[in-house]
C-alpha cells in the first residue's frame, strides 16, 4: 500500500483523489501531515506549476520516506470564446492580486465574460496536470506528471449544488446536464482529474 499526501489547500480536489485513489492507499491533505506551506504558482503551464507545488510539499517531508508519494493537481477550465482563458488563472480569475478568489466570484466572472463577447455558451476544456513525487519501494525516486482534459460545453449560468469551481457552468460532452447536476460518481468516470490519475495509476504499478 502507498501513502498519498494530496498537495493542494483546495478540499473539492482533495476529495476528488482520495475517491480515486482511495484503493490504493490512505490518501491525507498536506494539512492533516501538519505541511502548512502555500507555493507560489509562478509557472506559466499546468505542469510547471503541479511540480513546483509537489516538489516543495516533497522537500518540506521529514526523510526519505519509501512508498509515500505527494500528489499536487494544477487544473483549470480553457473557454474557445475567450482565446483558451482563464486557464492556469482559473484560481485567480476574479481577483486583481496573485491570490485566489472564491469560487463564486471567479463564476461569475466568467459569466461577464461571455456576456461580453455576447456569447450565452462556448466550447471548454477543462484541464487537469497531475505531478507525483516521491520514493518508490525500491528506493528510487519518482518525478512524473500526467495530464488529462475533459471536454464540454461551458454555458452563461450556473446550474446544480455538487462539486466546487466551475462545475455547475461546464456541460461534459454526451450529457445535457452540468458537472454539479450530475453525481459525484459520473463526474469522477470522465473528468480531466480522472483521465490524469489514470496514468497516475499505471506509474504507480511499477514504483
Ligand atoms: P491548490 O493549488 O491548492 O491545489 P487551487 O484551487 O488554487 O488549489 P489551482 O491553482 O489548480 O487550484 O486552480 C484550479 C482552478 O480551476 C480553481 O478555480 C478550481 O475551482 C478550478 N477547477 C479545477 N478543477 C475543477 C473541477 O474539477 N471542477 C470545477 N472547477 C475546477
Amino acid at each position: 500500500m502507498f501513502q498519498f499526501i494530496v498537495a493542494s489547500g483546495n478540499n473539492g480536489k482533495i476529495r476528488e483523489i482520495r475517491e480515486m485513489l482511495g484503493d490504493l492507499g490512505q490518501v491525507i491533505s498536506q494539512k492533516d501531515a501538519n505541511i502548512l506551506l502555500e507555493p507560489e504558482e509562478w509557472g506559466s503551464t499546468f505542469k510547471d506549476n503541479a511540480l513546483i507545488k509537489a516538489k516543495a510539499v516533497f522537500n518540506a517531508l521529514p526523510g526519505n520516506l519509501y512508498s509515500v508519494f505527494v500528489i499536487a493537481d494544477d487544473s483549470g477550465i480553457c473557454v474557445d470564446a475567450l482565446g483558451g482563458e482563464p486557464g492556469v488563472k482559473s484560481a485567480r480569475y476574479a481577483s486583481t492580486t496573485h491570490r485566489n478568489a472564491e469560487d463564486g466570484a471567479n463564476r461569475c466572472k466568467l459569466i461577464i465574460e461571455l456576456e461580453k463577447r455576447g456569447v450565452t455558451s462556448s466550447r471548454a476544456q477543462f484541464v487537469a496536470c497531475v505531478a507525483l513525487v516521491g520514493i518508490g519501494s525500491r528506493g528510487e525516486y519518482v518525478e512524473y506528471v500526467a495530464n488529462g482534459v475533459c471536454e464540454g460545453e461551458v454555458i452563461n449560468k450556473e446550474r446544480g449544488h455538487n462539486g466546487f469551481g466551475y462545475d455547475s457552468m461546464f456541460i461534459p460532452d454526451g450529457f445535457s446536464q452540468t458537472l454539479a447536476e450530475l453525481p459525484s460518481e459520473v463526474k469522477n468516470s470522465l473528468s480531466h482529474r480522472y483521465k490524469a490519475l489514470l496514468q497516475i495509476r499505471d506509474r504507480l504499478a511499477h514504483a
